[in-house]
């Protein structure tokens, strides 16, 4: 039925509860913190970027945090479900140059656009506590937390190689720059150059962050596996080898100092101190250096040193092995040096193959099986007989033995070492957090005054495309030294906006101080965040930053994070991708625009041209697919409730979901049946005077619907707390809604324990579906002559204890034929008379034995046999 317009009611209610609430939330939270004393939650979804649209993977990542909100709300749990925005970085920028706006003004229209968004989705944010993290009176404490990260030495200037984005003219941090050496975001080929920068000791943090993972046991193992892998560590050794050169030694990094008896030669990377120098005076050694710049990664040439020779520190007393430069070796990593074993390790083998042609290869370590292999051997094994004392010994054994040794000698050390590099955070960009630093001739690098906090963004500056416009605005960049009074220059670089997202999580608690960047308690009794919901793209970097800046406040005592040691987020959820129906050509695939297809028959579209079927697929929506679906017109046309059903029935909430809107009407009618439902409720109960039967005079089928109901509700409970498994949630709704209807029709049970039934499935549907919950309490109320309050003030509802039946279904046979089945007490079927007196009587038994002669009966415990005459 067309009854219940399920879009206009979303009007109505948002309306009103706006009346009872000004700001709009259904649970005015005020300011009171959260007491650490009460039970809390702290509940967040990642913040947007404020793009101006929201789209389909906002919807989802929105729903789901709101739906948990929600349900803890109800259990009686102060919950903090803040929101903010992400508000600097390069679109605004971009929007600026490409359409002459100011990037301030662009950001600011596109945050009320995206607010109004999610208030049409019914996510009912903590807007009192909302951050944007363009505005000064948030970046003041951005900036704010980079002078303490100073003041420990943890934020410091060095020139660095960095790498290049060309087309968005900024530097790119490593993490930026994805395998294939592309731009995150402009995909264009990173240049290398050489710049004064800023970077963040987050390898300080190294250690810590690779350690603590273990104590996320609610982060998806895929995550930790992902930052474990970008972490790095590795343990090995360090091993210094002398050269002919004197005073001139090599230290390598190395993980298995069991190969160093096959050591063959050693390289140096082309950025190497020593390498640079010897090429001021080598035109060979500099055109290979030029030349290896532009070669792939691990690409095995190679440049000899010439006269220059190395002496293995363990294996014999001569200077026999040669030195290469070779770009395989990073200059990043350990030592930029690396001990070449041809015989055990893949890449030396290939270098040396190159390099050294027929030259005989050494093994110093044999398979436990004695098995020789053609090519390197890689594996652990048994040191033979070239390993000198150290032969017989296992490759674990022998690292030990050999570090020992080395260590003696004064040659060697245990190591270990990190893939993750500090974390560079100066873009040469205009609209991001400035960072506060002044540079003095004779100072040197002088932080900003906290009284002169925050450095203002000039927000009329020109941008006029390529580079920073900081750098030629004299009222931003001249300015006096604090230190000494005389003409200095501000720093012009701005901060990475993942430093911005690194710690709005703490301002959240604490969104209006204007003394410090966040109040102790607040943040160390809301802290850490229960559950945190966002995407799998920001597994890495954005997980990564958050917890080292989390860590490093808590170090520096600015919130007490002993909880689980400084770690922010408890429990991580990463909501998969959104994909569109996509139609593509079979002929050519070429994806088609909706307008190419005919959509007449709409279970069957046809391709316009060719009157062909499409091919359908699903693929991550992008313009260039035509798959692109708006959030906002499902809404607008289904209602936020159907919407929000929908999108979290579709698949659990890890997987990818294929968004088909068409689908949407199973929810709708679901919907639908329960307002109408809903309407018709009332009269029966007011017809039915008497009150609800007493537990123990339930009968057979109202024990069965209690218990039915009630296991239902447990799913639900668990799926919300426990397992979030928001999809399953719904089904049971549904099942939940089917019972407490085919009761209602069928007149077994008594009405007042349906609507009580009725009345937990609403409560328990108002995290998902708000305004049918909402609107099918007031009819409720109404028709029952109750006073309304919102179905928000409810609890969620208790789970009752299920009875233990004494009543069974028994089969009937007639004549060897299953006839009906018959419930009944659990002795019957040892009583002849009472089978007589009450399957006989039975409709069933009326139908089927009536005016018949009963032969004999005879009963098991599950069923009951007539022979007849
Ligand atoms: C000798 C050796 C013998 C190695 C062998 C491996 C196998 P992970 O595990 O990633 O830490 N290495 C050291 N510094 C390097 C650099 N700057 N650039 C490229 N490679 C470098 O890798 C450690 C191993 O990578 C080290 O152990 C070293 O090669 C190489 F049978 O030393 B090994
Ligand atoms: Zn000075």
């Amino acid at each position: 039925n067309e009854e219940f317009d399920l879009a206009k009611l979303d009007g109505k209610w948002s309306s009103k509860w706006r009346s009872i609430s000004p700001g709009g939330s259904i649970y005015p939270l005020s300011k009171k913190p959260v007491d650490a004393q009460n039970n809390k939650k702290y509940i967040m979804s990642q913040f947007p970027y404020p793009s101006g649209v929201l789209h389909m993977g906002h919807l989802r990542v929105y729903t789901i945090s709101d739906v948990l909100a929600r349900f803890h709300r109800a259990q009686g749990t102060t919950v903090l479900h803040p929101m903010g925005w992400d508000a600097f970085g390069l679109p605004a920028e971009n929007a600026a140059i490409e359409r002459n706006v100011n990037p301030g003004v662009w950001t600011r229209q596109n945050i009320t656009k995206m607010k109004e968004q999610t208030a049409l989705m019914m996510a009912d944010f903590d807007w009192d506590r909302e951050v944007t993290t363009c505005e000064q009176d948030y970046y003041k404490w951005t900036q704010k937390i980079f002078l303490l990260l100073y003041e420990e030495g943890l934020a410091y200037r060095k020139e660095a190689e960095i790498n290049w984005d060309p087309i968005d003219q900024t530097v790119l941090a490593n993490e930026q720059v994805d395998s294939e050496g592309r731009s995150w975001r402009s995909g264009a080929i990173a240049e290398k150059k050489l710049l004064n920068q800023w970077f963040l000791g987050i390898t300080e943090f190294a250690s810590d962050l690779n350690k603590d993972l273990e104590l996320l046991n609610e982060w998806p193992t895929k995550v930790k596996l992902m930052q474990k892998h970008w972490i790095g560590e590795s343990h090995g050794a360090e091993i210094r080898f002398k050269t002919n050169e004197k005073d001139f030694d090599l230290t390598v990094y190395t993980t298995r100092p069991d190969t160093i008896f096959s050591v063959q030669y050693i390289a140096l990377a082309i950025d190497d101190k020593y390498v640079l120098k010897l090429a001021e005076t080598n035109d060979k050694l500099k055109n290979f250096i030029e030349k290896a710049k532009n070669l792939p990664q691990d690409s095995k040439e190679g440049f000899e040193l010439p006269s220059i020779k190395a002496q293995n520190p363990l294996a014999n007393k001569k200077f026999d092995i040669p030195l290469f430069v070779a770009p395989y070796v990073l200059g990043s990593y350990g030592h930029g040096v690396v001990m070449g074993c041809p015989g055990h390790d893949q890449r030396d083998y290939e270098f040396w193959i190159e390099n050294k042609k027929d030259s005989p290869i050494l093994k110093s370590v044999d398979p436990v099986d004695g098995q020789q292999t053609e090519g390197p051997f890689t594996k652990q094994g048994i040191l033979n007989s070239t390993a000198q004392e150290f032969a017989g010994l296992n490759s674990e054994q022998a690292k030990f033995s050999i570090i020992e040794k080395l260590s003696t000698l004064g040659l060697g050390k245990k190591s270990t070492q990190f893939r993750i590099r500090d974390w560079l955070i100066s873009r040469q960009r205009y609209w991001g957090a400035p960072i506060p630093i002044i540079h003095c001739d004779s100072c040197g690098t002088v932080p900003v005054p906290d009284r002169d906090l925050p450095v203002l963004l000039p927000e009329d500056a020109k941008i006029v495309g390529k580079g920073n416009p900081l750098e030629h605005l004299k009222s931003f960049h001249e300015t006096k030294c604090p230190s000494c009074g005389s003409k200095a220059r501000r720093d012009t670089d701005t901060m990475d906006t993942f430093m911005d997202s690194s710690w709005y999580f703490f301002r959240y608690t604490d969104p209006q101080n204007d003394k410090e960047p966040f109040n102790y308690k607040f943040a160390t009794d809301s802290m850490p965040v229960d559950i945190y919901v966002g995407g799998v793209e920001h597994a890495i970097l954005h997980l990564l930053y958050s917890r080292f800046i989390s860590k490093f406040l808590s170090k520096k005592g600015l919130w007490d994070g002993s909880e689980i040691n400084g770690e922010p987020f408890k429990k991580l959820i990463t909501q998969g991708m959104v994909h569109g129906k996509t139609y593509s050509n079979p002929a050519n695939g070429r994806f088609l625009k909706p307008e190419e297809l005919d959509y007449s028959n709409p279970a069957e579209p046809k391709v316009k041209s060719t009157g062909e079927r499409p091919l359908i697929s699903y693929e991550k929506m992008s313009k260039s697919k035509y798959n692109g679906a708006d959030p906002t017109d499902c809404i607008k046309l289904h209602g936020a409730d159907a919407t929000r059903a929908h999108i979290l029935f579709q698949a659990p909430v890890n997987d990818v979901l294929d968004w088909d809107e068409s689908k949407i009407v199973g929810i709708e009618r679901w919907l639908r049946r329960v307002l109408q439902f809903t309407s018709e409720l009332p009269k029966s109960i007011n017809e039915t005077s008497a009150s609800k039967p007493k537990l123990s005079d339930f009968n057979q089928f109202e024990v069965e619907f209690h218990n039915n109901t009630e296991s239902i509700l447990q799913n639900i409970t668990n799926s919300f707390a426990e397992t979030i498994s928001l999809n399953t949630v719904i089904s049971d709704y549904m099942k939940f809604f089917k019972l407490v209807s085919t009761a209602f029709e069928n007149d077994l049970i008594h009405k007042r324990l349906i609507l009580e039934k009725f009345e937990k499935l609403l409560i328990s549907m108002s995290p998902v579906t708000p305004i049918t919950s909402e609107e099918s309490w007031e009819i409720l109320k109404t028709g029952l002559n109750i006073k309304w309050e919102t179905i928000f003030a409810s609890k969620w509802p208790q789970v009752e204890k299920i009875i233990e039946s004494n009543v069974t279904k028994y089969n009937v046979f007639i004549n060897g034929k299953m006839r009906f089945t018959f419930n009944g007490d659990l002795e019957l079927y040892k009583n002849e008379d009472k089978i007589k007196e009450l399957i006989v009587n039975s409709e069933d038994g009326v139908k089927y034995l009536q005016n018949k002669s009963i032969k004999k009966i005879i009963g098991k415990s599950n069923t009951i046999s007539f022979v007849l005459n």
